[in-house]
């Protein structure tokens, strides 16, 4: 009896009756790259699923992939962890860092993952089957081709740690994993599912059935919109699935991106200024919707801002879930704002990356801009509410709120980047700002290669068999 009592005491604390959460993430899509914001793209799911749900109006991921995911993953900010680029071959997320599928997983979900990582390639003990993730498919770098699954050169292809050699077009891939992994998975558990498509990131590859949609569309733009179709085809594939499997009345879904468009790569950010990378409008002001039939409110709107590190704190919030988190969180549960409007109270908030800063407080928002291959930081301020297109610059007019509010955007500890190697790369707190020089260093390599260009020959070995086993 003893024994027995012990077992129940061990259970997880959820029961199957806990929703499913399916968060699903695009790669690089702008805002005016959705159908619903009047697009020539065509996003018919995307559409209905932010008809069906929430629509995220001021919705704020960071501008660079790994930034946000390890907003997402932790629920806190990217800035004081070092991921302040891309993260390449020898950075990594900080491993002492509590992840949201490792709160959930302890909680009794399953968790899956199909897609791109991002936060770490050089340690098995980064990678998502050691960071929470109870089944793992897809890559651990960045701007994987589509076709041959390669990244500067070497496979970047896994399901759960082993390396895999398959054909196929990676939106279509990283959709069939998905859908598999909901149709197996234990039905005794609620499921966290969360589904990193790497469309429409560069390398533009596209296949003809895409193509055919957009005869009279140019150059990357016609290939970048054949990309964002096949990504919106999964989204649609797995809603669909959630029906058939009899559970999208159970099931919390988010889709957003991850940064604004890579306008060189086809995306358009208009009528925003500036795009991925960028602190300005068009490089972190994402579209987003969430839904949750019966409980959100369908064809309702949020403007209240909203940002990629609020997730694990607003996700737990709605599920139930007490989060495992040692450190503190810097984003704030915004569960009630979704399901009603709550005006929730927050104060400043800071995203960016290196050399690309902003700080938003009373509907002010400071940039601090720092243009690609250049020396030249630069302070701009505006009434963002009023002026989204970041066209009349206050910054002469108010020139003490100016240096408060950079006061305050440097309070956040700015330490030696971890994402792009181990040394520091030049000064942190208290960086230079205008005209004072700079250390130049590339920003993950940001629009260097070709925006066609893929990875069609394997020079190295795969990077899952040359990661560190410790
Ligand atoms: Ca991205």
């Amino acid at each position: 009896m003893f024994v027995r009592t012990v077992v129940l005491l061990l259970l997880p604390a959820l029961a199957s009756a806990a929703p499913n959460i399916v968060f699903m993430m695009a790669d690089d899509l702008g805002w005016n790259d959705v159908g619903y914001h009047g697009s020539e793209i065509k996003t018919p799911n995307i559409d209905a699923l932010v008809e069906q749900g929430v629509e995220l109006d001021r919705y704020y991921a960071f501008p660079l992939c790994s930034p946000t995911r390890v907003a997402l993953m932790t629920g806190r900010s990217p800035i004081r962890q070092g991921v302040d680029s891309p993260i390449g071959p020898n950075g990594g997320l900080p491993l002492d860092e509590h992840l949201l599928p490792q709160t959930l997983r302890a909680a009794g979900y399953e968790t899956f993952m199909a897609g791109k990582w991002h936060l770490g390639i050089e340690r098995i003990a980064s990678h998502p089957y050691r960071r929470g993730f109870d089944r793992s498919y897809g890559h651990l770098g960045a701007a994987v081709d589509y076709f041959t699954h390669r990244w500067l050169g070497g496979l970047d292809w896994h399901r759960n740690g082993e390396v895999l050699r398959e054909e196929g077009y990676s939106t279509e891939l990283i959709t069939s994993e998905a859908l598999d992994q909901l149709r197996t998975r234990d039905k005794s558990k609620p499921m966290f599912l969360y589904v990193a498509f790497n469309a429409p990131h560069t390398p533009l590859q596209a296949t003809e059935t895409y193509l055919k949609r957009y005869p009279n569309v140019e150059g990357n733009r016609r290939l970048f919109a054949a990309m964002v179709s096949a990504m919106d085809d999964g989204v649609g594939k797995i809603l669909a699935a959630l029906e058939m499997e009899g559970i999208a009345d159970d099931t919390l879904v988010v889709w957003v991106s991850d940064n604004g468009g890579g306008i060189r790569a086809g995306a358009s950010n208009e009528p925003f200024r500036g795009g991925k990378g960028s602190a300005f409008e068009g490089g972190i002001r994402v579209p987003g919707a969430v839904r949750w039939n019966g409980v959100l409110t369908a064809g309702s709107k949020l403007e209240q801002q909203f940002s990629a590190h609020d997730w694990f704190p607003t996700l737990t919030s709605a599920v139930g879930v007490e989060p495992q988190n040692v450190k503190p969180f810097d984003g704030v549960d915004m569960w009630p704002a979704l399901e009603d409007g709550t005006a929730v109270a927050r104060s400043e908030t800071v995203i960016g990356v290196d050399g690309n800063y902003a700080i938003f407080r009373d509907g002010w928002k400071l940039v601090e801009f720092t243009p690609r291959n250049s020396n030249q930081t630069t302070m701009h301020l505006y009434r963002i509410e009023d002026d989204p297109s970041e066209e009349h610059d206050l910054i002469e007019v108010k020139p003490d709120l100016a240096t408060e509010l950079l006061a305050r955007m440097r309070s956040i500890p700015r330490p030696p980047s971890v994402s792009q190697d181990v040394q520091p790369r030049g000064p942190r707190p208290g960086a230079p700002t205008k005209g004072a020089p700079k250390a130049k260093k590339g920003r993950g390599g940001r629009g260097a290669r070709d925006p066609q260009a893929g990875w069609p020959d394997e020079t190295r070995e795969p990077w899952i068999d040359t990661a560190l086993r410790d």
